[in-house]
């Protein structure tokens, strides 16, 4: 089977994703053809069923805004022609889902027409997708999908409650793949911590649904009473956020690592005690799922999906959107008892092993056959 996979490239989930099942599926003889603006983050060109197709932009100066979807459309509809691509599969409805409807309507002038997979990931659905400005294009292309996916069962909830759907919506949650988080020599601790301080970590793009300003108080609060440092990795506009703290709070500075966009990151996940999330919004929450893999515990909000990953008291925390006290509370009760700290890391691993894309991709497969015979 040929595959079209289109897709962001930076480092968010979407892309993430995206990437981790094309070169799962290109691992299993699969052709798998990614569209994208640049190169995705974590795509393993060397395969050779991996191809990168690159959206070219031609920019004219008569143009304010560059007609990205357009370039998007054709490149699709070219490479769907040129290489007899078999299904596309859209990550993120904005624009790919929308990008594709158009590409497939060239398809059929020239009857090469084939079915279209849209994933949704979920600011496509409950943040960016809710603007008057893009609402009824998302909701038109994702009716015009063969097949709908939402990476769980609170996306899918979240889905038919904001919009017309008219199919059904498949849920496939998201997956890790393990053996990339095991076999990391853990030597470089004692350059992050002493070995009396515990670790603290935060992995997000740091935007506002992220509550970046929570990470940093809950940290300021396990601080006055633990020992303890705060890693935390990625880029975005928040940063913004983290400068104001530390301009106000001059004296946690030295306790504060701001790591930027990391390639190692299981490696500085496996070194940590408990990663924070208190997203006001989340689909999924794939970081919490790439800490656990690393058998690193999770203290987080219950927003979106987050609960059908992280389990109270069994993986982690979590307390309602905006309880900073109660993940403040959950975090000391966590680093301070080594016992309860020893087997939530055991269990974490053991919540990835269960996400873990063995088990995952043929669901994949499976959709990819039923989408091939009902078209
Ligand atoms: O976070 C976003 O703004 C968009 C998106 C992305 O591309 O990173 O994240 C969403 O998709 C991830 C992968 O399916 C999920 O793990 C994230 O929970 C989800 N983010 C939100 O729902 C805020």
């Amino acid at each position: 089977m040929k595959i079209g996979i289109l897709c962001y490239p930076t480092y968010g989930g979407s892309g993430i994703v995206a990437t981790e099942l094309g070169m799962s599926l290109a691992n299993k003889g699969y052709e798998v053809h990614f569209i994208s603006s640049a190169m995705p983050a974590r795509l393993d060109i060397a395969n050779p069923n991996i191809f990168f197709h690159k959206v070219n932009v031609q920019t004219y100066p008569l143009f304010k805004y560059q007609p990205y979807d357009i370039a998007l459309s054709s490149m699709i509809y070219r490479v769907v022609n040129l290489y007899k691509l078999d299904i596309l599969h859209a990550h993120y409805a904005i624009p790919y889902a929308y990008a594709a409807f158009t590409a497939k309507q060239m398809l059929k002038e020239v009857n090469a027409d084939i079915p279209l997979v849209t994933t949704l990931h979920g600011t496509d659905i409950t943040l960016v997708g809710q603007h008057p400005s893009y609402k009824h294009a998302v909701e038109f292309s994702i009716n015009q999908s063969d097949t709908i996916t939402s990476v769980s069962e609170s996306l899918k909830i979240d889905t038919l409650q904001k919009f017309h759907i008219k199919k059904e919506i498949q849920v496939i949650t998201n997956f890790i793949d393990n053996s990339e988080f095991t076999n990391y020599e853990v030597c470089q601790r004692k350059q992050l911590a002493n070995a009396d301080e515990k670790i603290l970590i935060h992995v997000s793009n740091l935007r506002p649904v992220k509550r970046i300003n929570e990470v940093l108080e809950i940290f300021k609060n396990v601080e006055k009473v633990i020992k303890s440092k705060l890693i935390i990795i990625g880029e975005g506009p928040d940063m913004e956020v983290i400068t104001q703290f530390l301009e106000e709070n001059p004296d946690l500075i030295s306790k504060i690592i701001l790591m930027g966009k990391v390639n190692d990151l299981y490696k500085i996940l496996e070194l940590s005690d408990v990663f924070l999330l208190p997203s006001e919004q989340e689909s999924f929450g794939l970081a919490a799922l790439e800490a656990m893999a690393a058998s690193t515990p999770v203290i987080s909000s219950n927003a979106g999906g987050i609960p059908e990953v992280n389990i109270q008291g069994v993986t982690g925390f979590l307390a309602e959107i905006g309880n900073v006290e109660a993940m403040s509370n959950y975090t000391i009760k966590l680093l301070r008892d080594e016992e309860l700290l020893a087997q939530l890391k055991i269990n974490a691993k053991e919540q990835a092993i269960k996400f873990d894309i063995k088990n995952i991709l043929p669901i994949y497969e499976k959709m990819y056959e039923e989408t091939l015979e009902k078209f």
